[in-house]
């Protein structure tokens, strides 16, 4: 399973033009490799506050978009995807992440595999960057705030993954957990917030095993910045965007279902199942439409929500018999 990330040597003497240092110095960012000794000269620009990640991946494209491993919609630009988001531990304000989280360090960064399987383990960043077979998911993301893009990920399926530890018998929820660490995550250190860190999200396994729950470890062909969940995050396209918990540390096979972070803040508001769904509204607001970013005050580019985001041809059997507007 350990198959190294490869990580290019650089010798001290070697003399290089800008461009390409530039390039090798976000490869470097992104592996976590910029505390090592790099070409460091007068000419070194400020490093981007904005904008982590971006080392270049290789990944196939998706063979067709009857499974809905892609869209003909237009991708939400990389500015927008990496400029606008939610990620608490960063702070509550849709900028704090692409503000704060170049101070996440991402390398050396573990997985813990736990719970109910037959091989507990941990993988590593090589492992996780290097062990998989990469492809390109181009998805839907909805917010439950009512906002949504397209994003062209790049990573594996969950499935994969789990399969690796070997799930016992009796493992019917996957639980996964964020990085918590108060020193880089100035949203944790608030006094306003009221969430109980780290922030917990949890999958049914059968849900967990469709081939479309994704664990993306990249986006636009490079490696995550680190506001949409460096080193790897967890991508569920039928659900509302909080189910895809970033920067994952730990993930848990377990019998019962587990607590997640939004449904113990407000259960009437939040649920376990979370699946997009345009007749069931949020008690505070419509979820019928959304605002498919770009979206300004001119442009708002106000679209019809779609059950389960578009993909009920291939999740919808899951929920057979369920009555969606109590398990919401
Ligand atoms: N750890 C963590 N994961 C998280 C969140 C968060 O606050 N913390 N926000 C969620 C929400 S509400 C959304 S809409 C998506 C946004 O992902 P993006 O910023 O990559 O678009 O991340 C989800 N994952
Ligand atoms: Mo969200």
């Amino acid at each position: 399973m350990r198959q190294r990330f490869k990580i290019p040597v650089i010798a001290s003497s070697e003399i290089t033009p800008e461009s390409v240092y530039l390039k090798r110095r976000d490869f470097m960012q992104a592996a976590g490799l910029a505390a090592l000794p790099v070409l460091v000269g007068a000419s070194q620009p400020a490093r981007s506050d904005v904008v982590t990640g971006g080392a270049p991946l290789e990944y196939r494209k998706p063979s067709s978009s009857a499974e809905g491993f892609s869209t003909d919609e237009q991708a939400t630009p990389f500015s927008d995807v990496t400029a606008y988001g939610n990620f608490y531990e960063f702070g509550t304000d849709k900028g704090d992440p692409a503000r704060y989280a170049h101070e996440m360090t991402v390398d050396p960064w573990s997985l813990e595999v736990e719970g109910a399987v037959h091989k507990p383990g941990t993988l590593h960043l090589e492992d996780i960057l290097g062990g998989f077979e990469l492809q390109e998911r181009i998805y839907r993301l909805r917010c439950v705030e009512a906002w949504s893009m397209v994003v062209p990920w790049v990573g594996f399926s969950l499935a994969d993954l789990l399969k690796r530890f070997e799930p016992k018998s009796e493992a019917r929820y996957v639980e996964f957990e964020t990085l918590y660490r108060r020193s880089e995550m100035p949203g944790t250190r608030s006094f306003t917030s009221t969430i109980d860190w780290p922030y917990r999200e949890g999958l049914r396994l059968d849900e967990a095993m469709h081939p479309l729950s994704l664990m993306a470890v990249g986006l636009y062909g490079k490696t995550l910045p680190n506001q949409n969940g460096a080193p790897i995050r967890l991508v569920v396209p039928w659900k509302y965007g909080f189910k895809s918990i970033k920067s994952v540390v730990r993930i848990r096979l377990l019998e019962k279902q587990p607590r997640t972070t939004w449904e113990s803040l407000a259960p009437r508001e939040y649920g376990f199942y979370a699946n997009v769904n345009p007749n069931v509204d949020h008690p505070r607001w419509s979820q019928a439409s959304e605002r498919r970013l770009p979206s300004t005050l001119f442009r708002p580019n106000r679209i019809p929500t779609q059950m389960f985001n578009g993909y009920a041809d291939q999740v919808a059997h899951l929920y057979k018999g369920m009555d969606l507007a109590r398990n919401y």
